[in-house]
């Protein structure tokens, strides 16, 4: 070994990480109001999961990530809780989740659930005690501050709003809201509130689900005073303030550190030593986050970019704590459409990106119609839209001068409902989705590209995904190999090495829509490889390590020493 392996290789023996069930996971997101509607409402539900438990199963996942189900009002689809204990109608009943649960066990499939406690529903009763009065015992359970002369107490933006700060009349005086208006920030100060939450985690823990992914987890500090921001724009001042790893810590000895369990924390704008602060195993926070480095930051595909996001994540990460592998969700717009090419590329290039998902250092998600191959979608009216991000920004745009014609191409793109379109399951009307009207409108290529179609296609997308986790079920040097990428001099290519015990795995892959030519180091002898899995269906011969790579061609080698 030379000298960078034999470090490498130190790391991993200092820092022995423990091998673990969730490492060794690949998770599906269920967007359960858009994948299978069994009563039709129109709305997917918890008994259309049941349903469909079989499907994911044949895929190969080992984890479901349920969207919020919990009581709510709905304004930012179940990310608006007005009771942590109970189920929304339109998903289903206690009943059906505790169904859900007992079908998911026998099929060895484990269920985490989404959990929002950085803010709930302006109709939680707690908030509706809250604001009555500023005596109530529960004004501080949320962020009042007295407003500057009839302006709001900064100049902060929130994600969704040009202010953070909501005015009650009633009161006088604002609120804080890092989201929408409906969406009231809980003060973690308060630990009455941190009390509140940690028992309600016990509550869905003790029925049985495997963990949380934990929704805008790193803004649960706020910051000393509310100063002003020099750019309000960059909202990054919402988060990942001092404290929040005081609160994530007591979260874990209260609570996670009392199960086996998964945590996935939402962690956005942090670096690589930062996200480290989240998830390093002798922090006992989290076990895993997702930052958005690429799918908050890179508008489009930028395969330098890309590389360069992986090897800081990877060297900031690895021996230490776990990071995560995505490229779209229901808050990003599907990746073959944004990153890919949804057209003549579909399959090739969809199967690009998964071979490189799974590949890559991180444990893998898959969401929704990833693995068929479903695309981004184009509304023609703001009418057509769900999403209150886009609906608040088209509005405040529109509001600032904007041509509406204008603002809605320029939203389009990067609509979270691009990824919110129903499941397609077949060619039939409404796609199989429901047999009622669906909430949102179905993706038009329903016809095309369908989870029936895909299942009669031994080359679909659906089986290259289910491959590739079976490669990782049966080599560990997917989950545990190191990482060393080669040939970097190539702009188009992307390649690495990943080792682990006597297991080295090749991936080598095309981004560019021509061939590329390519010698493979003479370090690694293709002669002594076994390809594992490609995204063509012939096999071009390599000659004397030279293989020619067709666009979007995705390969991986394993050689076992
Ligand atoms: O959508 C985003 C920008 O593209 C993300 O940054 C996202 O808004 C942010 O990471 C927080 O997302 C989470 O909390 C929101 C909810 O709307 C999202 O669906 C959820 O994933 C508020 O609860």
């Amino acid at each position: 070994m030379n000298y960078e392996e034999k470090k490498t290789s130190f790391l991993k023996e200092v820092f022995s990480m423990k091998e673990t069930w969730w490492k060794e996971s690949v998770v599906y997101q269920v967007y359960w109001r858009s994948f299978y509607d069994s009563d039709g409402d129109g709305y997917g539900d918890l008994r259309g999961v049941i349903e469909k438990l079989d499907y994911i199963k044949n895929l190969g996942a080992d984890v479901i990530w349920l969207n919020p189900f919990y009581v709510s009002p709905d304004k930012d689809n179940g990310y608006d809780i007005s009771d942590y204990y109970s189920i929304m109608p339109k998903a289903g009943t206690m009943q059906d989740f505790e169904e859900l649960m007992e079908e998911a066990k026998k099929r060895e499939i484990k269920v985490i659930m989404d959990l929002v406690v950085n803010h709930t529903s302006n109709e939680h009763p707690w908030f509706k005690e809250s604001k009555s009065s500023k005596d109530n015992p529960k004004r501080d359970w949320y962020i009042w501050r007295d407003g500057d002369h009839h302006n709001p107490p900064n100049n902060w933006r929130s994600y969704f709003c040009p202010s953070a700060w909501e005015y009650d009349e009633n009161t006088d005086q604002y609120y804080f809201h890092s989201f929408a208006v409906e969406q009231p920030d809980l003060n973690w100060e308060n630990e009455e509130v941190r009390e509140e939450i940690y028992n309600m985690m016990h509550f869905w823990l003790k029925k049985g689900i495997n963990g949380f992914r934990l929704d805008a987890i790193a803004l649960l500090a706020k910051p000393e005073g509310y100063p002003n921001a020099e750019n309000p724009e960059d909202i990054s001042y919402l988060t990942n303030n001092p404290g929040v790893h005081d609160y994530l810590e007591e979260m874990n000895e209260k609570v996670f550190s009392h199960y086996d369990m998964l945590t996935v924390g939402e962690v956005a704008y942090v670096t690589p030593k930062e996200g480290l602060l989240y998830v390093d195993e002798n922090r006992k926070e989290l076990n895993t986050l997702f930052h958005f480095e690429v799918c908050d930051e890179m508008p489009t595909w930028d395969l330098k970019r890309f590389k360069e996001i992986q090897k800081r994540w990877y060297e900031g990460l690895w021996g230490k704590g776990w990071n995560s592998q995505f490229l779209n969700n229901h808050d990003h717009t599907r990746l073959v459409t944004r990153y890919g090419n949804d057209a003549e590329y579909r399959i090739q290039s969809g199967k690009l990106f998964a071979a490189m998902l799974h590949s890559l250092p991180g444990m893998p998600y898959i969401y929704q119609g990833e693995e068929i191959g479903m695309t981004g979608v184009r509304f023609n009216s703001i009418d057509d839209y769900n999403d209150i991000a886009m609906k608040n920004k088209f509005n405040e745009l529109v509001e600032n001068g904007q041509d509406p014609e204008d603002v809605l191409k320029q939203l389009q793109p990067l609509s979270r409902d691009n990824s919110r379109t129903p499941i397609q399951w077949n060619d039939s009307e409404h796609a199989g989705f429901t047999k009622g009207t669906p909430w949102i409108n179905i993706n038009p290529n329903y016809k095309e590209i369908n989870v029936e179609e895909a299942l009669q296609d031994e080359d679909s997308l659906f089986y290259y995904y289910k491959k590739l986790i079976e490669l990782r079920k049966k080599y560990k040097v997917f989950v545990y190999g190191d990482f060393k990428t080669i040939l970097e001099e190539k702009e188009n290519l992307y390649a690495y090495l990943r080792t682990y015990n006597n297991e080295t795995l090749l991936f080598i892959s095309n981004f560019s829509e021509d061939n590329e030519t390519v010698e493979i180091p003479a370090e690694i002898n293709l002669s002594e490889a076994d390809l594992l899995i490609s995204n063509y269906k012939e096999n071009r011969t390599e000659t004397e390590n030279k293989i020619e790579l067709r666009p979007y061609e995705a390969r991986i080698y394993l050689i076992q020493r």
